[in-house]
């Protein structure tokens, strides 16, 4: 069975051009020239879909998502049935995970357990890091098992003391380890023990609330440890990748390791470019609860989201991930209702990361290529998945996105598919819309219905890092 998509622009990191697609099973068959021989007589044996006036565009890999994450004394709320489903239909078609293991537990079981509660479930390709939160002899020796299983990328914490931290020695040996099997480290570069150490005078002063948590956690905290992570990978040798960078001044450390040619790469997220400490964490009541993750949405006023933008044009921030981490409002984000301290961290994203950095197109931030470099092409090559994963090219597997660029519509609770309460982007008026996707091949997202099922979804054992100098 062939499918052919006409009438589309079909777009890359490097240009957006017309083309024709050419679906053959699981496959991209061909990417042809509109009217061309091959095209025309393609047309005659394949489901041919019109794309006219829309973008054919390589379905989303977003490489930091938390499905089903224990967190604060409770679990993120979607699982990987409800939340792969909602990635689909925001024009997502791959993820990577994070398998978790913590201090004294087993390397090797943590993933068993993790693998169990995707495999079967998920509608769209997955894969996964290890969170290593027990750097130990034992965790150190798994890692270079996993690296042969396809879990090519270890996590790391400099913050949560006494749930996932490492200390600067234990950050070492992972990154020696890391250099020597051909991983990639990825940091969340915050400094946990002084983080504490604020949060707990905070409390003690009276401010329970959630904008208390954006205050602690203050931007010298996440570029010192950015800063202290860079130095630790240049003794280990390591390549670096700093997750969910939100900081101006953690930007600037990112910025100086890479002109000094160092392996150094960062991602940021949706939420920190679009909303900030003023006017979503500082929101009445308990309403900025909504808004409480790590590292924290930062100030508007001192130009953070400025900044990202243009971290993301010069390339020292070169993916966009979700760091989708969903928890519901009630009995969940309520559980740090009189201190702010115990509101479980994380914003659920999955489904509005395509659209929401399509905005920066909108807006002239970024050109059209760089959307697609950003949430797809450079996301598959930097988690070792490209040329199967991020890009429309003959030979890739066929995940592909039809784009309605001019659609208007505004995102809610009602109309999201995220297993959450509420929504994060309430009344976000957005432009573009993902009408329809392609998942190895088959149509899972096609006229506002979902057509998949769960389990559709494989594993990806994924390769090293691909852009290792
Ligand atoms: N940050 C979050 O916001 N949630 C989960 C873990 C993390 O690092
Ligand atoms: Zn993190
Ligand atoms: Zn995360």
């Amino acid at each position: 069975m062939t499918t052919l998509i006409k009438g589309g622009t079909v777009v890359s990191s490097t240009g957006a051009d017309p083309a024709e697609v050419l679906i053959d099973g699981e496959q991209i068959a061909a990417v042809l020239q509109p009217g061309s021989d091959i095209a025309v007589a393609a047309e005659q044996s394949a489901e041919v879909i019109d794309a006219t006036g829309r973008l054919v565009v390589p379905g989303g890999v977003d490489v930091h998502t938390h499905m089903e994450l224990p967190f604060g004394g409770t679990y993120a709320s979607d699982t990987f049935e409800t939340g792969t489903r909602a990635a689909a239909w925001g024009g997502t078609t791959t993820i990577v995970d994070f398998a978790v293991q913590r201090y004294g537990e087993n390397v090797r079981e943590c993933l068993d357990e993790w693998m169990a509660k995707a495999e079967g479930n998920c509608a769209i390709d997955f894969g996964f890091h290890m969170i290593v939160g027990g750097v130990d002899n034992d965790s150190l020796k798994e890692l270079d098992l996993l690296v042969n299983e396809g879990i090519t990328s270890f996590k790391l914490f400099m913050a949560y003391p006494g749930v996932f931290y490492s200390d600067d020695g234990q950050i070492l040996r992972a990154m020696q380890q890391a250099a020597g099997n051909g991983g990639l480290i990825m940091m969340h570069a915050e400094n946990g023990l002084a983080i504490d150490v604020l949060a707990d005078q905070a409390f003690e002063r009276g401010e329970t609330s959630p904008v208390t948590h954006g205050y602690v956690r203050r931007p010298e905290l996440e570029s010192e440890a950015t800063h202290r992570a860079i130095q630790l990978a240049k003794v280990g040798a390591a390549p670096l990748y700093i997750v969910h960078l939100s900081a101006a001044e953690a930007l600037e450390q990112v910025a100086l390791a890479r002109n000094a040619g160092m392996n150094v790469f960062a991602e940021t997220c949706p939420q920190y470019l679009h909303f900030s400490l003023e006017d979503h964490l500082d929101r009445p009541g308990f309403g900025g609860a909504a808004y409480v993750c790590s590292t924290p949405l930062r100030s508007r006023e001192d130009g953070h989201q400025d900044t990202l933008w243009k971290g993301l044009r010069t390339n020292d921030l070169a993916v966009v991930s979700t760091d989708h981490c969903p928890f519901c409002m009630k009995e969940q984000k309520e559980l740090g209702l009189n201190d702010f301290r115990a509101i479980p961290n994380g914003i659920g994203g999955v489904e509005h990361r395509m659209d929401m950095i399509y905005q920066g197109v909108v807006t002239g931030e970024i050109g059209l290529p760089r959307w697609i470099e950003l949430c797809a092409t450079t996301p598959a090559r930097m988690m070792g998945m490209y040329p199967r994963k991020g890009i429309i090219a003959a030979g890739s597997d066929a995940d592909v996105v039809i784009y309605d660029p001019n659609k208007q519509w505004t995102i809610s609770v009602d109309n999201h598919h995220m297993n959450i309460d509420h929504s994060a982007y309430e009344g976000v008026e957005v432009t573009g819309h993902v009408d329809t996707v392609f998942s190895r091949g088959r149509k899972i997202i096609d006229d506002n219905q979902y057509l998949g099922r769960a389990g559709d979804g494989q594993y990806l054992r994924r390769g090293l890092c691909q852009y290792l100098q």
